[in-house]
């Protein structure tokens, strides 16, 4: 039975994940490397310097820098996302999340976050989710990014819980390998073909109901 909740924060709870890609590209195009698609859903859930040394690696660069240099790039990044988040405001919640995660406490659920995101404090702080979310898993505590299972595990660690008894909640490919790595049952907001392995999936965060999971996971 499930028991407790364990969300991402990028692209299931408010979508930060464009800024992130914007910021991105804007660098991408810096170094000279061709933005896609496929790079871009890549980057989705990974840490900020996996997702530095990924584009590099994409436009044959990895080896062109020195580790000051990079830390200098994902500097430049992370200053160019932090002025884009200064927007956001409790209105930038996805549709239907606030509902769900006031009906989970309702219900006795617990839940906790997971996010990859140094800047997910603040995030919260933005849209005025910090109430919510007194649990949180420290990114910079990690071995290991998405999708290794650390992070969902570090998840129902803090909750208490089994892994067993825990649901996560991911749009992410990467977000969804960690959620089943770590033996949870994972929730995907997204597409099939982008999440295959995802146990339960919606096409839009309005549809994530208790009521609505129960119905996927008895079928
Ligand atoms: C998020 C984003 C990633 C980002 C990562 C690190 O993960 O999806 O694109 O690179 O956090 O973020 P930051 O550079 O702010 O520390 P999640 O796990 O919330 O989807
Ligand atoms: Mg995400």
């Amino acid at each position: 039975d499930l028991k407790g909740f364990i969300f991402d924060l990028d692209g299931v709870i408010a979508g930060t994940a464009q800024y992130h890609g914007q910021a991105w590209h804007q660098l991408a195009d810096e170094l000279g490397v061709t933005w896609t698609e496929e790079l871009a859903n890549g980057l989705k859930g990974v840490s900020r310097m996996d997702s530095l040394e990924m584009i590099l690696k994409a436009g044959g660069k990895e080896n062109d820098y020195t580790d000051e240099q990079k830390v200098a790039y994902a500097t430049k990044k992370n200053d160019n996302y932090l002025s884009l988040i200064k927007q956001l405001t409790p209105a930038d919640v996805f549709p239907g999340i606030k509902e769900f995660l006031d009906d989970l406490l309702a219900n006795g659920y617990q839940i906790s976050l997971a996010s990859a995101s140094k800047n997910a404090p603040t995030i919260l702080e933005h849209l005025q989710l910090a109430s919510y979310f007194t649990k949180v898993v420290d990114p910079a505590t990690l071995k290991e990014g998405k999708p290794d299972p650390e992070i969902y595990t570090r998840g129902a660690e803090i909750l208490g819980l089994d892994p067993a008894n825990c649901a996560g909640v991911e749009d992410a490919a990467a977000g969804v390998a960690s959620i089943n790595g770590a033996g949870e049952t994972s929730i995907g907001i997204g597409t099939r073909s982008e999440l295959a392995e995802a146990d339960v999936l919606f096409g839009d965060t309005n549809e994530l109901t208790l009521a609505n999971i129960k119905a996927q996971m008895d079928k």
